[in-house]
């Protein structure tokens, strides 16, 4: 059956950036399935009323429609159950957790630092819309949001366990990458396809593990047209 993705595109279609998409994309590369992408931009609401959803990423594997990332991560793992990706039992509310950590606390400083990077990178019509939409969640417009150093200090806090881990592990599952992984790098990958800030120091066991995550499952993720390419 064929596996297909709404993704999140940019100013040029071939940009894709949004993070639960890129745990998406990720994932479906893990478990070795072939999948198409639907281009899709914010306004576009109403490609997305047959999932009854308003946001991406949404698969569709043949007649199932899934949404969410986390959902369409745990509906992979039932599906095609080799090379499970979040586990069961306390396997799963450890990874749960993880997800927790990197929306509350990672993907909130990665915004700091390319605010106004993400704004540049979405569709021009979608741009209005967005602006709107953030700026009301934070209370302050995006060029007062957008805060590069502070963003890459609040990292490099946040990031400290990760950092620990990584010393003496390849990926944070392991030897070999899964859900944690692909949740963590979804959000980095987010801010390396639209902004040229380094987000980590070279040399950083952050940074030798995200070379890694770009590399893994054929390069999937390095063969992603950035903000770097247009
Ligand atoms: N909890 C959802 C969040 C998905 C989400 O927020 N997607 C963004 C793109 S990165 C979106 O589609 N936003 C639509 C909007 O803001 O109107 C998930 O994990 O999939």
């Amino acid at each position: 059956m064929a596996l297909k993705l709404y993704d999140l595109c940019g100013r040029d279609e071939r940009l894709r950036f949004s993070p639960y998409c890129w745990r998406v994309r990720m994932a479906l590369a893990h478990k070795g399935l072939e999948f198409t992408t639907v281009a899709w931009r914010f306004l576009d609401k109403k490609a997305l009323e047959f999932a009854d959803y308003d946001k991406v990423p949404v698969l569709c594997d043949g007649d199932q429609v899934v949404t969410d990332s986390f959902e369409i991560m745990r509906y992979l793992d039932k599906a095609y159950p080799d090379a499970p990706m979040l586990g069961e039992g306390a396997s799963y509310q450890r990874v749960l957790l993880f997800k927790y950590f990197v929306e509350r606390s990672v993907t909130p400083a990665l915004f700091r630092i390319i605010a106004m990077d993400l704004l540049a990178a979405i569709h021009p019509n979608d741009r209005d819309y967005f602006r709107k939409a953030r700026e009301a969640r934070f209370g302050c417009t995006l060029e007062e949001f957008h805060q590069p150093e502070q963003g890459k200090q609040q990292l490099k806090q946040v990031l400290a366990p990760v950092r620990d881990l990584l010393r003496d592990s390849a990926f944070l599952d392991g030897d070999a990458p899964a859900g944690s992984d692909y949740l963590l790098f979804g959000s980095m990958m987010w801010a390396h396809v639209v902004s040229t800030q380094t987000l980590v120091e070279a040399g950083d066991p952050v940074d030798e593990w995200f070379k890694r995550m770009l590399s893994v499952h054929g390069g999937e993720a390095s063969k992603a047209l950035t903000v770097r390419d247009l």
